[in-house]
């Protein structure tokens, strides 16, 4: 009997059910980042806004934690912050153009119907699937690969479809590398998303290869954002007549490539960008998951052609229990003014005033010696954010300011938020889970928190 996509389908729910309770009854898994029901996720893919509803995609490997078989999961939202899992989407097979693979891409409405654009693997070809029932099956198109080989033959990768409407047509980016010339994002067009027609290079530049590649505008300019086996980089320039001039490379997220990547975004009912990456690594030895997704972060340009992340308003949503602590002197000998409050699941909201200290900052999951699993720290010489060793310089805000962080602990994951500009991801692996304290600190002299906000944090899971 032949084996249809259907039943390759059904094969991974199984397998993803078999292995959820294991995964979610992980204490280090966390409850308010998305996740897989199971098993291994990676990048974001295809965010799309559909009748009011957010859809969001991902890389999935259904049969284990690790790096394989991939698929893509779909989780749905009504508010940007509580989601449910619906059916896996697509899985690799059964034809042979994507039977190593169903890779990473975007969702787009062409005539009313949504359609995804994906890399099937491999070789590396453009696909396309369709849904007739408002996301939730997919039909792979009768003519994948809509595009079966690349335009040149010195391309070091090619994949990762990018598109947006432009005038009456699709426009379409895949990220790629030119071998001896560096990273690169390929430009197309095509009035159905079936046939497409290769345009050139819409820039080249650093590293190797630029994967999953964003290009949107963002106030009066346009950015590209790219994953080039690194920290993820963004510049902001301008797109015209079909190219994109970049200006200077940024690192998007200071925590670097292993803790943030291959984001994808979308532009919402509000005109904001909102933006999601991949927060790699799994919990507790032995636990059937690997990756989640980053919280919603909302892009802005700033006067000085930055692209400035915050968390979307939206989060507010999950916040429960509160406590609040004020003006409070700090000094290096000083007690901890912390030392009543724990959790694992916490948003804390801080503005301190840095006065002349060396350093200050936050050390969470404390265990019951004082030791921080996680520590933040704000270094004034050189204005450098680090989660534990990790990080780099924020944007000036000294001496008109306070520093403000937005922290957000989720059993393993950790994201900071400075002065609502910077941010940078990393994960905490605290040794045997069980530290759950708040501590803070100064070197070097003396600083004053003016206040202190922490949440207990509630899941985004429906149902
Ligand atoms: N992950 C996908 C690729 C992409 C890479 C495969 C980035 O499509 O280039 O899972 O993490």
């Amino acid at each position: 009997m032949t084996t249809t996509h259907e039943d390759l389908l059904a094969q991974a729910e199984r397998s993803l059910a078999a292995a959820r309770a294991a995964a979610e009854s992980d204490p280090l898994h966390p409850i308010y980042h998305i996740t897989a029901p199971a098993n291994w996720m990676n990048d974001p893919n295809g965010p799309v806004l559909y009748k009011g509803v957010y859809h969001l995609f991902y890389q999935l490997n259904p049969y284990g934690p690790d790096s394989a078989n991939k698929a893509w999961g779909h989780v749905v939202s009504r508010d940007l912050v509580h989601w449910e899992h619906w059916p896996v989407a697509l899985v690799p097979g059964p034809s042979a153009y994507d039977s190593e693979g169903v890779w990473s891409g975007c969702c787009v409405v062409h005539e009313g119907v949504p359609t995804i654009l994906y890399t099937g693997v491999r070789p590396e070809v453009q696909c396309v699937a369709r849904s007739a029932d408002g996301l939730r099956t997919w039909a792979k198109e009768a003519a994948n690969p809509v595009i079966g080989a690349p335009p040149r033959d010195d391309l070091t990768a090619f994949r990762d479809p990018f598109a947006w409407r432009e005038g009456d047509e699709w426009r379409m980016l895949l990220g790629a590398g030119i071998a001896g010339q560096g990273g690169t994002a390929l430009l197309y067009r095509s009035r159905d998303l079936v046939e497409w027609e290769y345009v050139h290079p819409l820039c080249i530049g650093f590293g190797q290869v630029w994967e999953c590649p964003n290009f949107f505008p963002l106030g009066d300019k346009d950015v590209l954002v790219v994953s080039p086996y690194g920290p993820v980089q963004y510049s902001v320039g301008t797109y015209q007549e079909a190219r994109f001039a970049p200006g200077e490379w940024h690192t998007l997220d200071l925590g670097g490539a292993a803790d943030f990547y291959a984001p994808n975004s979308l532009l919402d009912a509000h005109g904001r960008r909102v933006m999601w990456g991949w927060i790699k690594g799994g919990g507790t030895a032995g636990r059937p998951w690997n990756g989640a997704l980053s919280l919603p972060r909302v892009l802005t340009l700033t006067a000085d052609d930055r692209v400035a992340v915050a968390p979307a308003s939206e989060l507010t949503r999950l916040r429960g229990a509160h406590s609040r602590v004020e003006d409070v002197h700090l000094r290096a000998d000083g007690a901890n003014p912390l030392a009543h409050l724990a959790g694992d699941t916490l948003e804390i909201a801080a503005e301190l005033e840095v006065g002349n200290v060396d350093a200050c900052g936050l050390g969470l999951r404390c265990g019951s010696n004082g030791e921080a699993a996680a520590q933040i720290v704000y270094e004034r010489d050189g204005n450098q954010l680090r989660l534990n060793g990790t990080g780099g310089r924020l944007a000036p805000f000294l001496p008109d300011r306070p520093l403000q962080l937005r922290v957000f602990l989720d059993r393993s994951i950790v994201e900071v938020y400075a002065n609502g500009r910077d941010c940078l991801t990393g994960r905490v692996y605290p040794n045997g889970n069980e530290g759950l304290g708040l501590s803070l600190f100064v070197t070097g002299g003396r600083a004053r928190l003016k206040t202190m906000d922490v949440w207990d944090m509630g899941s985004i899971w429906e149902g």
